[in-house]
C-alpha cells in the first residue's frame, strides 16, 4: 500500500533506522492481508487453528506464560514535570525514558518484519475521531488491531496530509518482564512499548491512545476520554436512552454493554454502542454526546455463557481470536464458566494436558476474545454515527462486597464527580498483582488517566459547567454479598431493573429516599416484577450504614490529601458535606467493631 503522508513516511524511516527490521510491510486492513498474516501465524505457531467447521475464522493464541495481563508497575507517563503525571501514575523524565527504551529498541527487529498499521479511533468523518499509526513486529498485534480499530484507508483519509497522529511504537523485544516498558509521552503524542505482546500493553490504540493520551488531549481540547461502556436502552414505548458506565477491568462491562432484558421485562430492548471506552463531548444542545472509539471487543472469556452474555456467546462463534483459553480435543475452545461442562481432557492455556482433576484453571482468568463489533447482534444502529449518542445517565460501578448499596444517585454533577473520584474496587485478574484487594480506582481510570487526577477532576467539573443538560450520575454495586459471602443481587439481565430506575430518575421521575450519601431507590421503586429477590435481600442491598461510611469518609480524606493542592475545591466541598451528613446520622452504638471501607 502506498502511503503518501510525509510525516508517517519520515517517522517510519526514523524507526527503521533504530530497530533495523529485515523488511517493512505497510498494512491496509484488507481481508487478503488478514488471510496472509493468519497463514504465516499458523506456520510459526503464533496461532492455532480452531475447528473451522464449528467455528469458522476462529484461532487460538497462547501468550508467553508471564505475559498475560497489563503490567501497571511497568507503565509510565513521561511528562517534563512529575507533578503533572500525578501520584496516580508512574513517572519517568522524558529524556531518561527515551534513552532507556532507545537502547532496548536498538536493532530489536533484526530478523523480523516491521508492520506499519495506520488506524482510526472513532467513526469516519467524526469530529471525535483520532488517527494513530502503530509500528509493531508482532503479527498477532496486527491481526488484533485490524479487529479493534479501523485500519488503513479510513485512517489515512481522515489524516490527509496532516502530521497530527499518535505515534505508537511497539516491539515484542525479548518478552522479558525485566526489559518491559510501556511509556507515554503526552507532549509528543507518542507511546513506546517494548517487551510485551499482550492486550493493553501491545494493542496501543486501546488503553495507551484511547485512554491515557486521549484523556490528556481531552483536557487540552475540552472533552473526556473515559473507561466506560455505552448502552442504548429502549423502553416498551419505543423510546431509546443512552447510559454510560465506568467499571474497573473485568467487572462485567462487556456483559452489561450486551445486557439481555429478563423475560419478565417484555418490550425492553438494549443496544451496544461500546463495551470499554467512551469519548464524550458537549453538543450544541447542551447535552453530552459519546462515541465508542473502538471497532471490536477485547472481552474477558471466563464466565462467558448463554446465561451471562448470550450476545457475546453468539458473536464469538466465528472470526474471533481467542487468547489463553483451553483447547478441547475436537479443536474448540473451553473455559471456566462455559456452557458445556468441563471436558474429560483438554490442553490448558499453556498447552499442557489438563483434566477436571487438575488443580489449575484450564483457561487463564484474564483470557480474552477479540471480535469485530459488526458481529454483535445487538450492536446499536448508532454505532457509526459521527455525532455520537446523547447521554442521559452515567454509572460509576465497582466490585464491593460491603458498604456500598446496589445503586444511588448523586445530588448534582459536582456530587457525581465526587462519587466517581471516590470509587474503589476489589482487584481482578486484568492486571498483574493480587486479586481481591480493595484499591481506590477513581472513575475506574486509575491505570488509565494520563495526567494528575486532581487536574482531571477539575476538568470534569469544567466540562459539567458547560452542559445545560448534564447526564444524571449514579454509583452502582452489583457485587454486595450477604454474611455467607453470596452475592445478594442476581446481576446480568436483572441489572436492567436498576437502569430502568436510573432512567426514571434522569427524567425527574422515580421514587427515592435521601440518605447522607445520595438518593437510594425508595421501597418498591425498583421494578422487581418476575424476580425472586427477597425483601430481606433488597433491604440489605439498599442499606446505608452510617458507621461504615464514617470510616469511608476518613479514608477518602487521606486519599485526597495525597494529591496536595491539586484537588479542586468542589471535590473538597463534597467531601466535607458528606462528612457532616454522616456525622449527623451517627449514634455511638454504630461505631463498634468496624473495619475500613469505601
Ligand atoms: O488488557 S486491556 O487493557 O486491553 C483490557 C483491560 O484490562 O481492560
Ligand atoms: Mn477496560
Amino acid at each position: 500500500m502506498a502511503v503518501e503522508n510525509a510525516a508517517i513516511r519520515a517517522w517510519v524511516k526514523e524507526i527503521e533506522t533504530l530497530c533495523t527490521p529485515d523488511q517493512i510491510v505497510w498494512c491496509d486492513g484488507s481481508e487478503a492481508e488478514r488471510d496472509r498474516l493468519t497463514k504465516e501465524c499458523l506456520a510459526t505457531g503464533e496461532l492455532i487453528e480452531l475447528n473451522q467447521q464449528k467455528m469458522p475464522g476462529c484461532y487460538l493464541h497462547r501468550s508467553a506464560a508471564h505475559d498475560v495481563a497489563r503490567t501497571e508497575h511497568l507503565t509510565f507517563v513521561c511528562t517534563p514535570e512529575k507533578l503533572d503525571a500525578g501520584p496516580n501514575n508512574n513517572w519517568m523524565a522524558p529524556a531518561d525514558a527515551r534513552a532507556k527504551l532507545s537502547a532496548l529498541y536498538q536493532g530489536c527487529m533484526k530478523g523480523r518484519t516491521l508492520y506499519v498499521v495506520p488506524f482510526l479511533m472513532g467513526p469516519p468523518g467524526s469530529r471525535f475521531s483520532k488517527v494513530g499509526v502503530e509500528i509493531t513486529d508482532s503479527k498477532y498485534v496486527v491481526l488484533n488491531m485490524r479487529i479493534m480499530t479501523r485500519v488503513g484507508k479510513p485512517a489515512l483519509d481522515h489524516l490527509g496530509a496532516s502530521g497530527d497522529f499518535t505515534r505508537c511504537l511497539h516491539s515484542l523485544g525479548d518478552l522479558s518482564p525485566d526489559r518491559r516498558f510501556i511509556c507515554h509521552f503526552p507532549e509528543d503524542n507518542t507511546v513506546w512499548s517494548i517487551g510485551s505482546g499482550y492486550g493493553g500493553n501491545a494493542l496501543l490504540g486501546k488503553k495507551c491512545l484511547a485512554l491515557r493520551l486521549a484523556s490528556y488531549l481531552g483536557k487540552k481540547e475540552g472533552w473526556l476520554a473515559e473507561h466506560m461502556l455505552i448502552l442504548g436502552v429502549q423502553n416498551p414505548q419505543g423510546e431509546t436512552r443512552y447510559v454510560t458506565g465506568a467499571f474497573p477491568s473485568a467487572c462485567g462491562k462487556t456483559n452489561l454493554a450486551m445486557l439481555q432484558p429478563p423475560a419478565s421485562m417484555p418490550g425492553w430492548k438494549t443496544f451496544t454502542v461500546g463495551d470499554d471506552i467512551a469519548w464524550l463531548r458537549p453538543g450544541e444542545d447542551g447535552r453530552l454526546y459519546a462515541i465508542n472509539p473502538e471497532a471490536g471487543f477485547f472481552g474477558v472469556v471466563p464466565g462467558t455463557s448463554k446465561k451471562t452474555n448470550a450476545n457475546a456467546t453468539a458473536m464469538i462463534q466465528s472470526n474471533t481470536i481467542f487468547t489463553n483459553v483451553a483447547l478441547r480435543p475436537d479443536g474448540t475452545p473451553w473455559w471456566e464458566g462455559h456452557d458445556d461442562p468441563a471436558p474429560a481432557t483438554a490442553l490448558d492455556w499453556q498447552g499442557r494436558p489438563w483434566t477436571p482433576a487438575s488443580s489449575e484453571k484450564a483457561a487463564h482468568p484474564n483470557s480474552r476474545f477479540t471480535t469485530p463489533a459488526s458481529q454483535c447482534s445487538c450492536i446499536s444502529p448508532e454505532f457509526e454515527n459521527p455525532n455520537g449518542v446523547p447521554i442521559s445517565a452515567m454509572l460509576f460501578g465497582a466490585r464491593r462486597q460491603r458498604v456500598v448499596p446496589l445503586v444511588y444517585q448523586s445530588r448534582s454533577w459536582q456530587h457525581g464527580v465526587f462519587l466517581g473520584a471516590t470509587l474503589s474496587s476489589e482487584t481482578t485478574a486484568a492486571a498483574t498483582g493480587k486479586v481481591g484487594v480493595l484499591r481506590r480506582d477513581p472513575m475506574a481510570m486509575l491505570p488509565f488517566c494520563g495526567y494528575n487526577f486532581g487536574d482531571y477532576w477539575a476538568h470534569w467539573l469544567e466540562v459539567g459547567a458547560k452542559l445545560k443538560h448534564p447526564p444524571a450520575i449514579f454509583r452502582t454495586n452489583w457485587f454486595r454479598t450477604n454474611d455467607a459471602g453470596k452475592f445478594l443481587w442476581p446481576g446480568f439481565g436483572d441489572n436492567l431493573r436498576v437502569i430502568k430506575w436510573v432512567l426514571e430518575r434522569a427524567e425527574g421521575k422515580g421514587e427515592a429516599r435521601e440518605t447522607p450519601i445520595g438518593f437510594v431507590p425508595a421501597t418498591n421503586a425498583l421494578d422487581l416484577r418476575g424476580s425472586d429477590l427477597s425483601g430481606e435481600s433488597l433491604d440489605k442491598l439498599l442499606a446505608v450504614d452510617p458507621a461504615d461510611w464514617t470510616e469511608a469518609v476518613q479514608s477518602q480524606g487521606e486519599f485526597f490529601d495525597s494529591f496536595g493542592g491539586r484537588i479542586p475545591k468542589g471535590i473538597r466541598d463534597e467531601h466535607e458535606r458528606l462528612a457532616q451528613a454522616i456525622q449527623t446520622e451517627i449514634t455511638p452504638d454504630d461505631m463498634r467493631g468496624r473495619d475500613a471501607g469505601n
